[in-house]
């Protein structure tokens, strides 16, 4: 539940929490002597009193390369045996991540996702349907320790099988919805299809893929909920860094224990509040992996100042995008988060859609699939594209149903050829 002494405590109190906190996450860090250790030694660190909030940006980044370098634990701040659980990501676009977990980590996960499910308007006795994916994943067990330790009952889905889905929808009465954006999507859809009643749901936490305000639009069409935005990282614990409350402006971080900043991505210094940056954390109070400065390559924007709802705590606007996910077509960078806004903002196109960029030939192409409402809307689109990218890219407007669904895991928004494709019907 809202917990008015952590969630909306003084910006003073708050900045002593956590200056404590990183004293002692500096003091840890030495002691242990590891990677991160070191570097602190190497910037004249001698202990956690030498350092400041304000002093933080001086301090090392740690990155996903260092992860990887000490995989599986290298970055291990605890002995081996008091490590509880591991979890991470699968690794689609390069190697797998791996995180440590000790039992206090395993439960301050579940406060932080409680926390953000009662942000989100889950109460005690509130029924979550999960359908984050169970596993190495952190977004099923995560919300599911969430969920227990908030009160509520949960009801541990999992992705897949969507029929299955919506007759435990109904037949629950589940009030509050988890997954990825674009399953709520095609939940929505199948539970138009079977003409089934969701109403008993009121809200929905979405997250662990990049969400347009447009794709929140068409979610909303589609299911009766309100749609909240929900964001994290395994290396930082998972799902319940930052959620939206029910005024959906900006997520609140839970900074209490990941101290957020936003750095320009090149030169890694800071920017001002309101300016997309970087996002970087640091977890003062996680035992077997805590990070410092981590870099997410995540772009968002922070604002502070009180919400309406009372928490004080720091906002993050939606991810805008990954440093590391721009493409480069032509000369010209396009987000893909950037064509979800034109597409969807466009009221022409159904809100499924897939990029492919095709680097077979001499000139590299941006192929844009997506589904009409009515009628053709490939002149408008191929249009409203090129006067926000600056690029002419192809629309191909597929039947109804032909953009593919995903069922399981996170979206494949660009698919990318190179020398084999086409991985899409009606292509080419
Ligand atoms: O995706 C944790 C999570 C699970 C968050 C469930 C929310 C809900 P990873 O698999 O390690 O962890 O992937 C983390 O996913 O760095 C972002 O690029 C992206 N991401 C996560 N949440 C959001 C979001 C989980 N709300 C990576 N908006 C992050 C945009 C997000 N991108």
């Amino acid at each position: 539940m809202f917990d008015p002494r952590a969630e909306a405590m003084s910006l003073d109190e708050r900045a002593a929490l956590q200056r404590h906190r990183l004293w002692g996450l500096v003091d840890r860090l030495l002691a242990a002597d590891g990677v991160q250790g070191g570097r602190l030694k190497e910037a004249g660190v001698g202990g956690g009193s030498d350092v400041t909030l304000a002093g933080l940006r001086d301090l090392p980044f740690t990155t996903k390369q260092d992860l990887w370098d000490n995989y599986p634990f290298g970055l291990l701040n605890v002995p081996r045996d008091q490590v509880a659980a591991v979890h991470g990501s699968s690794g689609t676009r390069g190697r797998p991540t791996l995180v440590a977990y000790t039992r206090a980590d395993l439960d301050l996960w579940a406060a932080m996702c409680a926390r953000s499910l009662s942000c989100a308007g889950a109460s005690p006795g509130s029924v979550v349907h999960n359908a984050y994916g169970y596993g190495l994943f952190t977004g099923g067990i995560g919300i599911h320790q969430g969920a227990v330790a908030l009160g509520a009952t949960v009801v541990p889905m999992s992705g897949g099988m969507t029929g299955r889905q919506i007759r435990m929808l109904t037949d629950l009465d589940a009030d509050i919805l988890t997954c990825t954006p674009a399953y709520a999507l095609r939940l929505g859809e199948a539970a138009a299809e079977a003409g089934a009643d969701l109403s008993s749901l009121k809200a929905g936490l979405f997250g662990a893929e990049p969400w347009s305000e447009e794709l929140r639009t068409a979610i909303e069409a589609v299911l009766p909920i309100k749609a909240m935005d929900i964001y994290g990282l395994s290396e930082i614990i998972g799902p319940g860094v930052a959620t939206e409350c029910l005024e959906q402006d900006g997520l609140h971080v839970n900074e209490d224990h990941f101290i957020v900043e936003a750095v320009d991505p090149a030169s890694g210094e800071p920017v001002p509040d309101g300016i997309p940056g970087e996002l970087v954390f640091t977890t003062p109070t996680k035992q077997a992996l805590p990070l410092l400065r981590y870099r997410t390559g995540d772009i968002a924007a922070l604002a502070r100042g009180e919400c309406p709802c009372g928490r004080t705590l720091v906002r993050m606007s939606k991810v805008l995008g990954r440093a590391d996910d721009m493409l480069v077509v032509r000369g010209v960078n396009v987000y893909p988060s950037e064509v979800e806004r034109v597409l969807l903002g466009s009221g022409l196109v159904r809100p499924h859609y897939q990029l492919v960029v095709d680097r077979r030939g001499p000139s590299a192409r941006l192929l844009v699939a997506c589904e009409a409402l009515t009628g053709n809307p490939t002149d408008a689109l191929v249009r409203d594209l090129h006067e926000s990218l600056g690029l002419t890219a192809e629309v191909f407007v597929l039947p109804g149903g032909a953009v593919p669904r995903v069922e399981i895991g996170k979206a494949v928004r660009v698919v990318t050829w190179e020398d084999g494709g086409p991985p899409l019907p009606g292509l080419s």
